[in-house]
């Protein structure tokens, strides 16, 4: 099958970059098509499946295990794959929500809910990544229609504004402590609701959020792109988190250098 072409631009309305500002989180719907989906998805499945190393029963795996089957860089598996996380439709988006004149990769995930899969807990992405800026931002896009029993994501609204809240890593700790912050703050807890595949939600690097477990005897499968803004250095490594994610993913770098390694390419500049 022939890769789609992801090359033309897509108009953010105002609503949704004033949304994305305020709130650290939006939905933008029909970034791709059904079709576009539906045939980059076969791949992207395929690339999941060869990058799985997690085969325990979910009943022998922690709170972070039971969330989600999370697979890593998927674009270096196929030219379809690739053709999907280096979409330059996708990453124009990304640019436009934070207001950047290009993003980078910082890598892909497969994040796929399993049948009676756990929730995920309560985190902020950046916690783990060792880039120095808060435009940082991730797009979570689901590969088939997504209803809420599936576990959406839902996000804590305007939490992005306070940068960290604290060294959390994905757990049981993160879901009691960080739900406490979300009450204290007052932040509203968004639900996406329903996603049809080529819908995506964007939320900031900083931006708290969960979702509930699949309650469903259906894989949730969703995909996941993380950027960052071009011109970004690389941060302190001040915990083994970011000192393994300065490894994996900014290989070769070193804090306050610039943050583009082999792995990170340009995916849009204007
Ligand atoms: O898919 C999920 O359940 C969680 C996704 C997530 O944490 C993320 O994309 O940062």
């Amino acid at each position: 099958m022939s890769a789609p072409d992801f090359s033309s631009r897509f108009s953010v309305s105002p609503d949704d970059l004033a949304s994305y500002r305020e709130h650290g989180h939006v939905i933008v719907r029909g970034l791709a098509s059904a079709g576009e989906v539906a045939a980059c998805r076969p791949a992207l499945v395929e690339a999941g499946e060869a990058g799985r190393f997690e085969r325990r029963p979910l009943q022998e795996r922690d709170t972070y295990g039971k969330a989600f089957l999370q697979m890593f860089n998927l674009w270096r598996h196929s030219e379809l794959a690739k053709a999907f996380v280096f979409a330059r439709r996708f990453a124009q988006v990304a640019a436009d929500l934070m207001g950047v004149s290009g993003v980078r990769l910082y890598h892909d995930q497969a994040l796929f809910k399993e049948p009676r899969g756990g929730a995920t807990p309560w985190h902020q992405d950046q916690f783990y990544w060792p880039l120095d800026t808060d435009k940082t931002i991730t797009l979570w896009m689901p590969l088939m229609p997504v209803a809420p029993e599936m576990g959406l994501m839902t996000f804590a609204s305007g939490s992005h504004r306070g940068g960290s809240c604290g060294d959390f890593a994905i757990g049981d700790e993160s879901q009691r402590e960080l739900d406490r912050i979300v009450d204290e703050h007052g932040f509203d807890r968004s639900p996406t609701g329903p996603l049809a595949p080529g819908d995506a939600s964007f939320h900031s690097g900083w931006t708290l959020h969960s979702a509930p477990p699949n309650e469903t005897d259906v894989m949730r499968e969703a995909m996941t792109v993380i950027y960052f803004a071009d011109g970004t250095k690389v941060g302190e490594l001040d915990h083994p988190n970011r000192r393994f994610d300065r490894d994996v993913w900014l290989r070769g770098c070193e804090p306050g250098d610039l943050a583009a390694g082999p792995l990170n390419p340009v995916l849009y500049s204007r």
